[in-house]
């Protein structure tokens, strides 16, 4: 316990420590021998109790059975992990198994310990844990200031306030997406705007909820924004929503109250080709429940250069957009023209449509349609507008 005193002469409050296990007795004992070896001690005797501790009390470490009723402890650092990539899990287990063991390292445990646990063992991980976990946080609030340029607290309320600001004036602007055969309406996009004159653009919008951390909510609010109005869409036609990497994270997009999946077999997501979801560990997986509840799912910005051109296949999706880089002066450029022509074939082999993106002038739409592109939308068509605007074609 020197090492963890000294942790605490150097300025850091009492380590915090959750224990999750359904032996009471165990959970007893626990409690008090880390209370009394310096920890401040909170626990839960299943995997659900824990994720609500977690939900309102930051821990630097936590020790859980991985038999548990309800959830069990892998699947208690699966949901941890979505939220907190960093916090050090120690998982104990009396029956050691080959395929938990793997998926406890998969999900970045730092150690498994066998039952009966060893107390001296245990406190020596458990010091080393919450070393680790406080370097983790460290470097996620040096990160945070970093991306932030040295925003003071007060430039940080500020833009706290126009964020709120713009979350309240915030409505989603439609844009068609029409047949390139004959100009019918497939459906419309929905994008972001705001009110807040601080924050001018829906990059600006979308910058201020990274760096607060609110990108959560924004994706909420967006969402709500977008399906509102769809009750009054023309019959058939289909809504576009764009979703930030971050929101696959939310459970609030899995639960039934989310407004999109009422009508979900409406609903086209956008997940960008620049996300890549290498954050996201189980994306496939949320992808295929997405898909379950009736989603469709397309690949947006194909093209815009950060991942390699049939990367998307393995998102399964059921359309691709083509980035407007790929479209802009397509007629001029021979190059563009082969590329969306060879990801247009690719696809109709796949049974999936590709959406031509912001297309301006007539050439662009003349070129595209020969390619082979099912759909176009862009300013030659219509701007973005209150839903929902007339177009030309
Ligand atoms: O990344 P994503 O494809 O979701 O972005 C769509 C963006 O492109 C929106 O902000 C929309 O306003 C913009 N946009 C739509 N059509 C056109 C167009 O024809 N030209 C340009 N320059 N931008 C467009
Ligand atoms: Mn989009």
């Amino acid at each position: 316990m020197r090492e963890l005193q000294n942790d605490q002469t150097a300025g850091f409050a009492k380590p915090r420590v959750l224990v999750a296990d359904d032996d009471d007795e165990l959970r007893a004992f626990l409690r008090r021998a880390l209370t009394a070896a310096g920890y401040e001690v909170s626990s839960a005797s299943n995997g659900r109790e824990a994720t609500t501790i977690l939900g309102h009390t930051p821990v630097d470490a936590i020790v859980s059975d991985i038999s548990m009723p309800e959830l069990t402890g892998i699947e208690l650092l699966r949901a941890i992990r979505g939220r907190d990539p960093d916090v050090p899990v120690i998982l104990c287990t009396g029956s050691p198994d080959v395929e938990s063991a793997i998926e406890a390292v998969r999900l970045g445990a730092l150690h498994y310990l066998t039952k009966p646990i060893d107390l001296e063992e245990l406190k020596r991980v458990l010091v080393r844990a919450v070393r680790l976990g406080r370097i983790a946080r460290l470097k996620q609030e040096a990160l945070t200031l970093l991306a932030n340029g040295g925003l003071g607290g007060s430039d940080l309320l500020a833009l706290e306030t126009s964020f709120e600001r713009a979350l309240a004036s915030l409505w989603m602007a439609f844009q068609p997406i029409v047949r390139t055969q004959d100009g019918t309406i497939f459906g419309y996009e929905a994008l972001l705007r705001s009110g807040e004159p601080t924050l001018p653009h829906p990059g600006a919008v979308l910058d201020a909820a990274e760096r607060l951390g609110r990108l959560t909510d924004l994706g909420r609010a967006a969402r709500r924004a977008a399906a509102e109005p769809m009750s009054a869409a023309p019959a058939e036609a289909l809504l576009f929503v764009n979703l930030h990497s971050r929101d696959l994270l939310d459970a609030a997009l899995f639960s039934s109250e989310e407004p999109l999946t009422a009508i979900a077999s409406r609903v086209v997501l956008e997940i960008t080709e620049r996300a890549a979801l290498d954050d996201v560990d189980d994306a496939r997986s949320r992808m295929a429940q997405l898909r379950e509840r009736g989603f469709r799912i397309a690949v947006d910005d194909l093209g815009a250069g950060y991942a390699g051109l049939t990367s998307f296949v393995s998102l399964e999706p059921e359309l691709i957009k083509l980035d407007m880089t790929l479209i802009r002066g397509i007629e001029k450029h021979p190059m563009k023209r082969k590329l969306v022509s060879s990801v247009a074939s690719l696809c109709r082999e796949l049974g999936l449509l590709v959406v031509a993106e912001g297309v301006e002038t007539r050439e662009e739409l003349d070129v595209v349609s020969a390619c082979g592109c099912d759909l176009v939308q862009g300013y030659l068509i219509a701007k973005p507008g209150r839903p929902f605007p007339s177009y030309t074609w």
